[in-house]
C-alpha cells in the first residue's frame, strides 16, 4: 500500500474499518479520502466471479510491519471533531454486529447478569450522553437515513441484544454478512409476525407441551427425554419444513440424538400415537433384536403451501453425534439421485445437544467434509438444543473452553444465531432465516436454542442433588408455552377459551390414534425414493453371474486405456497403460488394478454408479490404480472410467479429507440410500479404521439388526504382513469377525484379482446388500503369483474357497494347509521350491459367511489327510483364529480321525514386529513349520537357495 496507506490502519481499529467500508459500499464519497482511495483500490483486486474478499484484505493490511497496538480505538489523524463523532458512531454500530450477542437476552433461565461488554458503551468510542440528540449518518442501519444516536442504540439494542445474538461478522464473503445485516437490521421491521403465523407457531407449541404431559402422566418414570424447557424446537421444526417446501426442497433429512426425539417423531414426522404408545408398553414387534423407542427412524411427506416434503428423521444410536456425516452421506445420495446439482432439493437439518455439539470430535470432521467435492451437501442445518447442562450434571465450565457451545462452526465460517427459546416469535424468524441464508449460499448454518431442561437427564434421574441452584430457577420457570400465552393474550391475539379447546383437541387427537403432526400427503409419487424392496428375499447366496465376456473385457479395456491425444502421461501412468492393454489382449495375465478397474467400468457400463473414498483413493496408496491421470503438462485431469459408454453411471472417486470416523460414516450413510451404487470407503492401511471404530459397531454390524436397515458399503481394508511394522500390517481381521452374527456382512481375503473382480461384481449384481469388509492386499498389488488370466474373468464367478492348483496326488497328501490371503503365496512358494508333494493347500476367500460345504468338499478330496492345519500370519490371538474355533466352522469340515492343527506367529500385544529382519525370520519359520520343513530335516528355503 505504500505511502498512501492511511495512517490507522491498527488491529483494534478492525470494526472502525469495516464500519467504514460499509459506509463506502454504500456511498463512497461519505468516508474521507484517503480510504476512498484505498477501498477503490481493494476494490480493484476483486476478480471478476470472486467473491469480496475485503475483509482478507483488511486483515492482512493489519499485518503489515507497520501494524502496532493502538490506545484509542478512534483514529488519531481524525481531527475534525464532528467527523470523528460521525465514525465514532458507525464504529459502534459495528460494534453491536461484532459483539452484540454477548449482551443478548438469550437465558431463559437468567442465571447469570448480563456481562457489560466494553465495546458496546459510548465511552469506548469517545461519544458520550451529550451526543445522544446529535443526528448521525447510520451507514446501513437504517438504510441512507440519518438518526440520532438515542435511536441508533435503541434500534441497536433492539437488533442485537433482544432475544436474537447473531454471530456473523466473522465471515469473510461481504456478500453474506450483508445479506444477514440487511435481514436482521432494524429489528423494529423485522420483528412482526402475522395473527394467523402466531396461531401457527402457538398451536405447534401446545402440541409439543401436551405431549409431554400426556406420556408423564400415562407413563410415569419412564425414559423418554423430554423436550420440557426446549418445546420451541417444535415450531421450530415446523417452520424449517413449511420454509423448505416454499423453497422447493423435496426432501429434509433430519439427524438427532435423544433429547425431545419423541416429541420430533410424533409432532413432525407424523408417527402414529398408537405406534408410540405400544413402545413404551414394550408391545412392538419387529425384525431382528430392534432398539429403544428413542432411537428409531421414520420417515413421511407433510404437506406444505408449495407441494408435500418428504421428512425423515434418520435412526439413531446412542453414540451422540455420529449421525451427522451418516446424514450427510444419506443426503448426498438423494441429491444424486435426483440429479440435483445445485443440492437445493435435499436439505440436512442435523440437531445436537450443547456439551455433544462441543465435545464430539465428529462434528468437527462433519464440519471439514461441508465444503469439499465429494462430501458437500449444499450446506447444512445445525439445530443446538442448548439445555445449558451437559452430560447428565455438567455445567459448561466442565464441558467445554469455547465460550459458546457451537464455537466449533465458525471453522467453516457458518452464521450463529443465539436464541432464547422462552421467544417463539424469534424463534421463528430465525428459523427462516437460517435455511433462507443455506438456501442463498449453500452453506453451513447454525442456530442456538437457549433453553433449560426441565427434568434431569431422563425422567428418572434427580437434578436437585447436583443442580440445586438451577433447578430452583427451572422450578419457577412458567414454562414456555405459558409465556407465549400470556404474551399473545396481551397483544389481543387469542383467547383463553381457545388455547384450552386446541389442548383438548390435541389429547383427543392422541387418544383416537389420529396422526397430530402437520397433514400428510399420501398420494404422491415416489420416482425419486430408495427401494430396498429388490433387495429383501436374496440371501449370500442368491447366485449372480458375475462373469464378462471377451468382447465386453475388449471394449470397456480399449475405453480404459484410451486418454485424450494430447495428455503427456507420467512415465509409470504411461507404463501401466500400456500393461493394461497387454492384459486385455491376453499377451500378459491381470494384475490386481486392472481385475478391480474392470470391476468398475463393467458396473458403471451396466448403469450401477460407483463411489470410492478414502486417502489417496484416486491414485491408489500403492500406487496401483490411478483412476485419475494428470496431465504432466499442465496438470489437467483425465478419468478414463467416466468415458466407458455413452449411457453409463457415474464413477466418482474422491480423495477424502484426513478423516476415518466422518468418511467412513458418511459413505455409509450414502450406501443406505443407495442400494443400486458400489459404495466403497477405503482404508488408508487397514488398522487405520479403528478411528472410524464407533461407525463400524453401530452401523455395519448391527444397523439391520437394530433398524432392519440393509446396507451394501464395501470397506476395503489394506491388510498384509510385509515387514513394515506394527502399524502397517494388520486390519484386525479378528475385530470384523467378532461382530459376525445372523449374515449381517461379509467378509471376504481374496487372493487374485479375478477375485475381487467378481467379488466387486457380485456385490452389486446379486440382489441382496449387506456390507463387506475386504482385507485387501498391498504386496498382492504387484506379486507374480497373485495374477489372473481372461478365461478367470470369462469363464468363472467369485470362489468362496480356491482349491490346490499344483498337480498334487489326492491319495498321497497327508496334510491340507487352509489359510486366506497372501500367506497362500509365500507357502505356495516354499512347496514348490522345497519340492513337498505330499501337502495341498486351500483357500478360503471368503471366511464370513463360512462357506463351509465348499471347504468341506476341499478336504474331502484327500481321503488319506490325517491333520487339516489352519495357517495365518497373524499372531495367534490375532486373525481369524479364534473364530472359525468358536464357531467350529473347521471343526466341522473335519472327518474323523483328522486332527486340526495350528500354525501362526506368536501371542502377540502388538499386530507385528518393527524390524524387518524379525519379520522375515517369523515368516519363514510359519512357513517352515506349516509345510513340516524342519521336522522332515529340510533346510531352510532361504539356505537352500542361497
Ligand atoms: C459418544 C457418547 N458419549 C457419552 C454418551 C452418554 N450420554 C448420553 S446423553 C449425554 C449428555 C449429552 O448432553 P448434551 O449434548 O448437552 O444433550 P442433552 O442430553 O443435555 O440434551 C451423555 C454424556 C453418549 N450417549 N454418547
Amino acid at each position: 500500500m505504500g505511502n498512501e496507506r492511511p495512517g490507522f490502519l491498527y488491529s483494534a481499529n478492525t470494526p472502525y474499518i469495516e464500519g467504514l467500508y460499509e459506509v463506502y459500499l454504500e456511498s463512497p464519497d461519505a468516508v474521507p479520502e484517503a480510504w476512498r482511495r484505498q477501498f477503490d483500490a481493494w476494490q480493484r483486486e476483486i476478480r471478476p466471479g470472486q467473491p469480496d474478499r475485503i475483509h482478507s484484505r483488511i486483515q492482512a493490511a493489519l499485518l503489515h510491519p507497520a501494524t502496532r497496538p493502538s490506545r484509542t480505538a478512534v483514529p488519531a489523524s481524525v481531527t475534525d471533531d464532528r467527523f470523528r463523532k460521525q465514525v465514532a458512531a458507525l464504529q459502534l454500530i459495528n460494534a453491536y454486529r461484532f459483539r452484540g450477542h454477548r449482551a443478548a437476552d438469550l437465558d431463559p433461565l437468567r442465571q447469570y447478569d448480563r456481562p457489560e461488554v466494553p465495546e458496546l458503551s459510548l465511552a469506548f468510542h469517545g461519544l458520550s450522553e451529550a451526543d445522544m440528540d446529535t443526528v448521525f449518518n447510520t451507514g446501513s442501519l437504517f438504510g441512507p437515513e440519518a438518526a440520532s444516536l438515542r435511536d441508533i442504540i435503541a434500534q441497536l439494542k433492539q437488533t442485537y441484544c433482544g432475544s436474537i445474538g447473531a454471530e456473523y461478522m466473522h465471515i469473510n464473503e461481504t456478500a453474506q454478512k450483508r445479506w444477514i445485516q440487511q435481514r436482521l437490521e432494524p429489528a423494529s421491521v423485522r420483528d412482526v409476525l402475522s395473527a394467523a403465523k402466531r396461531h401457527q407457531v402457538l398451536e405447534r407449541l401446545v402440541a409439543a407441551t401436551a405431549l409431554e404431559e400426556y406420556l408423564h402422566t400415562k407413563y410415569v418414570g419412564q425414559k423418554r427425554f423430554s423436550l420440557e424447557g426446549g418445546e420451541t424446537l417444535i415450531p421450530l421444526l415446523d417452520e424449517i419444513i413449511q420454509v423448505a417446501g416454499q423453497s422447493q426442497v423435496r426432501e429434509v433429512v433430519v439427524g438427532m440424538a435423544h433429547r425431545g426425539r419423541l416429541n420430533v417423531l410424533v409432532n413432525i414426522v407424523g408417527k402414529m400415537p398408537s405406534e408410540l404408545f405400544q413402545e413404551f408398553e414394550g408391545r412392538k414387534n419387529g425384525s431382528g433384536s430392534g432398539d429403544v423407542k428413542y432411537h428409531m427412524g421414520y420417515s413421511s411427506d407433510i404437506v406444505t403451501d408449495a407441494g408435500p416434503v418428504h421428512v425423515t428423521l434418520a435412526f439413531n444410536p446412542s453414540h451422540l453425534e455420529i449421525i451427522d456425516p451418516v446424514v450427510e452421506g444419506s443426503v448426498r445420495a438423494r441429491q444424486d439421485r435426483r440429479n440435483d446439482v445445485a443440492r437445493d432439493q435435499v436439505v440436512p437439518v442435523l440437531i445436537h445437544g450443547d456439551a455433544a455439539f462441543a465435545g464430539q470430535g465428529v462434528v468437527m470432521e462433519t464440519f471439514n467434509l461441508s465444503q469439499t467435492r465429494g462430501y458437500t451437501t449444499g450446506g447444512t442445518l445445525h439445530i443446538i438444543v442448548n439445555n445449558q447442562i451437559g452430560f447428565t450434571t455438567s455445567d459448561p465450565l466442565d464441558s467445554r473452553s469455547t465460550l459458546y457451545c457451537t464455537d466449533v462452526a465458525k471453522m467453516v465460517q457458518a452464521p450463529i444465531f443465539h436464541v432464547n427459546a422462552d421467544d417463539p416469535d424469534a424463534v421463528v424468524f430465525v428459523a427462516k432465516l437460517a435455511l433462507d441464508f443455506r438456501m442463498e449460499f449453500n452453506k453451513d448454518v447454525v442456530i442456538d436454542l437457549v433453553c433449560y431442561r426441565k427434568h434431569g437427564h431422563s425422567e428418572a434421574d434427580e437434578p436437585y442433588a447436583t443442580q440445586p441452584i438451577m433447578y430452583q430457577r427451572v422450578r419457577a420457570h412458567p414454562g414456555i408455552k405459558a409465556l407465549y400465552v400470556e404474551k399473545l393474550l396481551r397483544d389481543g391475539v387469542i383467547t383463553d377459551p381457545y388455547v384450552a379447546a386446541m389442548t383438548r383437541e390435541y389429547v383427543q387427537n392422541l387418544e383416537n390414534d389420529i396422526p397430530v403432526s402437520r397433514t400428510l400427503a399420501c398420494d404422491i409419487e415416489y420416482r425419486n425414493r430408495t427401494s430396498f424392496e429388490p433387495y429383501k428375499g436374496g440371501s449370500w447366496r442368491t447366485p449372480a453371474d458375475t462373469t464378462l465376456p471377451l468382447e465386453r473385457i475388449r471394449a470397456l479395456a480399449a475405453r480404459l486405456t484410451d486418454y485424450p491425444p494430447h495428455f503427456k502421461l507420467h512415465k509409470a501412468v504411461a507404463k501401466l497403460t500400456g500393461a493394461r492393454r497387454e492384459m486385455a489382449a491376453g499377451s500378459i495375465p491381470f494384475d490386481w488394478g486392472f481385475g478391480e478397474t474392470l470391476a468398475y467400468a463393467s458396473l458403471v457400463d451396466l448403469g450401477h454408479p460407483v463411489r470410492l473414498s478414502g486417502q489417496d483413493s484416486a491414485r491408489g496408496t500403492f500406487f496401483h490404480r490411478h483412476a485419475v491421470i494428470h496431465n504432466q503438462e499442465d496438470g489437467e485431469t483425465y478419468l478414463p472410467l467416466r468415458h466407458v459408454s455413452a449411457n453409463q453411471a457415474t464413477f466418482l472417486v474422491i480423495n477424502s479429507t484426513l478423516s476415518e470416523e466422518a468418511v467412513l460414516a458418511f459413505e455409509y450413510g450414502y450406501a443406505t440410500s443407495e442400494p443400486n451404487a458400489l459404495v466403497i470407503w477405503e482404508a488408508q492401511f487397514g488398522d487405520f479404521a479403528n478411528g472410524a471404530q464407533v461407525v463400524i459397531d453401530q452401523f455395519v454390524a448391527a444397523c439391520e439388526a437394530k433398524w432392519g436397515r440393509l446396507c451394501g458399503l464395501v470397506m476395503l481394508l489394506p491388510h498384509g504382513y510385509d515387514g513394515q511394522g506394527p502399524e502397517h500390517s494388520s486390519a484386525r481381521l479378528e475385530r470384523y469377525l467378532q461382530l459376525c452374527a445372523e449374515e449381517n456382512m461379509q467378509v471376504c481375503f481374496p487372493s487374485t484379482p479375478a477375485q475381487m473382480f467378481h467379488m466387486l461384481h457380485r456385490q452389486v449384481l446379486r440382489p441382496y446388500r449387506r456390507p463387506l469388509v475386504v482385507m485387501s492386499p498391498k504386496s498382492l498389488l504387484r506379486h507374480p503369483l497373485s495374477v489372473s488370466t481372461l478365461a478367470d474373468i470369462t469363464d468363472r464367478g467369485f470362489q468362496l474357497v480356491i482349491e490346490e492348483i499344483d498337480q498334487i496326488e489326492a491319495g498321497g497328501v497327508s496334510r491340507i494347509l487352509v489359510c486366506s490371503g497372501k500367506v497362500y503365496f509365500d507357502l505356495l512358494e516354499a512347496r514348490r521350491a522345497q519340492q513337498v508333494d505330499d501337502i495341498a493347500i486351500v483357500r478360503v476367500e471368503q471366511l464370513y459367511p463360512f462357506p463351509r460345504e465348499e471347504l468341506k468338499q476341499a478336504i474331502e478330496r484327500y481321503p488319506n489327510a490325517k491333520e487339516v492345519v489352519w495357517v495365518q500370519e497373524e499372531p495367534r490371538n490375532q486373525g481369524a483364529i479364534a473364530y472359525l474355533l468358536e464357531g467350529l466352522h473347521l471343526f466341522s469340515c473335519l472327518h474323523e480321525p483328522q486332527q486340526l492343527v495350528i500354525v501362526a506367529r506368536p501371542y502377540s500385544a502388538s499386530p507385528a514386529v518393527g524390524s524387518h529382519v524379525n519379520h522375515v525370520e517369523q515368516q519363514q519359520q510359519l512357513v517352515s513349520e506349516a509345510l513340516r520343513l524342519t521336522r522332515r530335516g529340510a533346510q531352510q528355503p532361504q539356505k537352500k537357495t542361497a
